[in-house]
Parts: structure tokens; C-alpha cells; sequence
């Protein structure tokens, strides 16, 4: 049987935002007009990668095959004025409870604690403006445009705590993972034989026009929070339960004697986290229907008291006083400030709008010359680095670049440097020759 370390509620993914595409460079043609003004469209915005809560996913495991999440570039414009086309965005889905990290930063990027719940983690880059934009009255028949904005990259760490109304608690084979599949949508696998569950699993209660939300968490036993068993991997989810349902066997089918298992359980709840004991919980005798009527009564009325706490009796089997159980859960859930009342609200679902990132645009005179060795020269910095990557020319690649930099005082500041005619000077990967 598998191990806790085999469950995988973590995971780390990588995430890249599409690219903006690029501007067009394109002019008109009409009958008897040889060479019509610009028109070239702009580069459509890059897609951006949303990730998004659900309810009908439980673990992260599928991250631990598929971990590239690529969004589509936007299209490059055309002539005629032509747009290209924005990128689709991707939306990842992921359990209600998820926690995303920037897996570089340890920052937390959001919580996503409620259905639908949905955060952009990466945003496409904007889409470069095409030759239309640059007609000026010196220059009509500019052969630029500009070149789309990279999109956002990143690893994102996913740590899931999962969340729900109710959490079911209690021994293994106690009947959880049953009493979910009659309470809820939930189609767990369901065994005579301890730790079936090995994942949590989540349901959805319908109660009139509500409905809220459970999980079944594998079972705990002695120990738990040492990890003996299935261990504190499960404790984690239970955290984030607004009330738990104490489940018991009042048959005691597996020997044990339930009062004991009780306070077992209540003990690793304790151990694991003081606040875990302080929650609302209601416990449960399950399995009543092995007992004759007398033989039932008895054995709730020990267990009251030894413990104090009313129990009540049902059988996830037969059905016995599920009606009764589904409304105690309810009267609990309602005054609290659990989800359910988003979850019933967001039905329709729309992806937030998100603008596309692009660069700082620098001043053209935020570069630096470097000395590279007797004679050479290099010219760095951030103008040198968007400038020259974001302007595309048709002609003469570098010709808006230099006469740009020449405005921000490239002559001035190579001179001061100590240039001589004749030096290499190196720009954006290219080798131009000085001259005073
Ligand atoms: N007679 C009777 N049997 C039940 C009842 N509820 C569950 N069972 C049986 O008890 C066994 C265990 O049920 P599960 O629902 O898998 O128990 P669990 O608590 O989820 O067990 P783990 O996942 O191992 O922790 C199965 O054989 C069920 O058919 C009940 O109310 N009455
Ligand atoms: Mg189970």
C-alpha cells in the first residue's frame, strides 16, 4: 500500500505567457498609385495563464506529468491595417484550497480558496504597433514597426490544503468515503479494508437551492500526527474545514471500541494543531443498522456518557437518518461564513480582464560605453537593449538605433571615453568603425 510520501499534493509547474506579435510593415497599393502611405497593422497581445480553482479536481498529481504550461503568441499584423490576433489564454484548473508560490521567491501568489477563484500568473506581452504609426510628416513611407513585448515566464510552486464545508474524519473503514457517496456527488472507491482512501475526495451536497461542500479524508489512526499511518499529510486538509463530522463504527466491526476511537482521533487533532480541537464538530455513529434497536440505544447512550457529546446514529448503508444528518450539516454551515454561497454564484464563468505587459520604455540617453579592451568599445544599457530589440526596420537594420543613440550623445560619450578615429565600436551585436 502506498506510503504518504507517494501522495503528491504539491507540485511545480512552469508557466510562460504568449509573446505580443509583431507590427506589420506594409504600404497601400492602389490603381495608378505606385507606392500607396503605410499600412501596417499591429501585433495581436500575447495569451495570458490564469489558474483557476475547481471543485471537481482533488489533487495535484497530474502536475507531476504534464509541467510546461505555454500560452499561444499573438499574431503579427498585416497590411490593409489588418490586426493580427490576441493569443487564447490557458487557463489551469486546479482543487479548491491550492496555494500558488512563485517557486523562485517563496512568495505566496494567491490563496485560491473559493470555486472558481481565479488568479493571472503569467501576462502576455503586448502586441508591437505596426508602420502605420510611424508616419511622420518628414518621413511618409516609414519601413518600421515595432516588435511584441515577451511575454511573462515563471515557475509557480501549487501546494494544496484543501477546503470544504465539512471535513469527514475518523478510523479507517469506518464508512467515510461511504457516507460521502450517499450525501454528496462524490464516487469514491469504497473497500472492507483499512486506507482505501488514499486522496481526498470532495463532493458536492445538494440541500434545496444550496449546496456545500465535503471532503473525505483518509483515515487517521493513532499516531497521525507523527505520521503513522497515512500521517499529518491529511491533518493539513482538514485545517481548512469549517466542521468536521466525527465519524464512528458504534458496531465496532474492527474491535475496537468506538469511545476509545473517539478520543484518539480528538488526541491526533490536538497534537497536529490546537486549533484543529477548537473546531465545530459533530459526531457520528455509522453502521447502526448491524444493531438491534436495544443493543444501538445502549451503546449511544455510553458513549454520551463517557464523553459528554450527543452522537447521532445513522447507516451510510440502509440510508437511516442521512436526512437528518444532511440538515444538522446544514444548520452548522449556514451562520458560517463558509463559500457555498459563492460557489452557487459562479455558474457562469468569465476570464477577467487582464492588460498585457510591456517593457519600461528608457530615455534615450540610458546606455553606458564600455572599454572592452585597446581600441574596442562597447555600448550597453537599457535604451540600447529595447531600442534594439523592439524597432524592426526593413532597410538598414541599425540606422533608427544609432540615429537615436546619436541624440542621447553616443559621439559625445565615446569621444569622452577616449575614442579614436578608426576603433571598433560595438552595438547590438554589430561592429561599427569610429569616426570623429
Ligand atoms: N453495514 C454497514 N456497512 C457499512 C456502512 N458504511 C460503510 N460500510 C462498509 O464499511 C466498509 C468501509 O467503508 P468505506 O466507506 O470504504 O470506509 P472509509 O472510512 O472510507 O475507509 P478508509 O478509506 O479506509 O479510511 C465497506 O465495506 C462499506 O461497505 C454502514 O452504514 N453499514
Ligand atoms: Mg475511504
Amino acid at each position: 500500500m502506498s506510503k504518504p510520501d507517494s501522495l503528491i499534493d504539491t507540485g511545480r509547474i512552469y508557466v510562460r505567457a504568449g509573446k505580443g506579435g509583431d507590427g506589420a510593415i506594409s504600404f497601400r497599393r492602389e490603381k495608378f498609385v505606385p507606392f500607396g502611405g503605410p499600412d501596417g497593422g499591429d501585433g495581436g497581445n500575447g495569451g495570458h495563464v490564469f489558474i483557476r480553482a475547481t471543485t471537481s479536481k482533488n489533487t495535484l498529481s497530474e502536475f507531476r506529468r504534464k509541467r510546461k504550461f505555454i500560452a499561444p503568441d499573438g499574431e503579427n499584423g498585416s497590411g490593409s491595417k489588418m490586426s493580427g490576433k490576441n493569443g487564447e489564454s490557458l487557463v489551469i484548473d486546479v482543487p479548491v484550497g491550492t496555494q500558488i508560490y512563485n517557486a523562485e521567491t517563496g512568495e505566496l501568489i494567491a490563496d485560491l480558496k473559493e470555486p472558481g477563484a481565479i488568479v493571472c500568473v503569467a501576462r502576455g506581452g503586448k502586441g508591437g504597433k505596426g508602420n502605420v504609426h510611424f508616419a511622420t510628416a518628414v518621413n511618409q513611407a516609414p519601413k518600421m514597426a515595432e516588435a511584441g513585448e515577451p511575454g511573462e515566464e515563471l515557475f509557480v510552486k501549487l501546494e494544496l490544503k484543501l477546503l470544504a464545508d465539512v471535513g469527514l474524519i475518523g478510523y479507517p473503514n469506518v464508512g467515510k468515503s461511504t457516507l460521502i457517496s450517499v450525501i454528496s456527488n462524490a464516487k469514491p472507491k469504497i473497500a472492507n479494508y483499512h486506507f482505501t482512501t488514499l486522496v481526498p475526495n470532495l463532493g458536492v451536497v445538494k440541500f434545496g437551492d444550496y449546496s456545500f461542500i465535503v471532503a473525505d479524508v483518509p483515515g487517521l489512526i493513532k499516531g497521525a500526527h507523527k505520521g503513522s499511518g497515512l500521517g499529518h499529510n491529511f491533518l493539513k486538509h482538514v485545517e481548512r474545514c469549517y466542521l468536521l463530522v466525527h465519524l464512528i463504527d458504534i458496531a465496532s466491526i474492527d474491535g475496537r471500541d468506538f469511545v476509545q476511537d473517539y478520543y484518539d482521533i480528538r488526541n491526533e487533532l490536538q497534537l497536529h494543531n490546537p486549533e484543529l480541537s477548537k473546531k465545530p464538530e459533530i459526531v457520528v455513529a455509522n453502521k447502526s443498522d448491524l444493531l438491534i434497536p436495544e443493543e444501538l440505544e445502549k451503546r449511544l447512550k455510553y458513549f454520551k456518557t463517557a464523553t459528554g457529546k450527543e452522537i447521532l446514529p445513522i447507516s451510510a448503508a440502509t440510508g437511516f437518518n442521512i436526512k437528518e444528518l444532511k440538515s444538522t450539516l446544514w444548520n452548522h454551515i449556514k451562520g458560517s461564513k463558509s463559500f457555498f454561497e459563492n460557489y452557487r454564484h459562479r455558474k457562469e464563468f468569465k476570464l477577467p480582464k487582464v492588460p498585457p505587459v510591456s517593457s519600461r520604455i528608457p530615455a534615450i540617453d540610458e546606455f553606458k560605453i564600455k572599454k572592452i579592451e585597446e581600441n574596442t568599445f562597447a555600448v550597453e544599457g537599457p535604451a540600447v537593449d529595447y531600442y534594439g530589440r523592439k524597432i524592426i526596420m526593413k532597410e538598414k537594420p541599425d540606422t533608427y538605433l544609432l540615429e537615436l543613440l546619436e541624440k542621447g550623445g553616443l559621439s559625445a560619450k565615446l569621444k569622452k571615453m577616449g575614442a579614436k578615429e578608426g576603433d571598433t565600436v560595438i552595438l547590438n551585436g554589430r561592429e561599427y568603425e569610429y569616426m570623429e
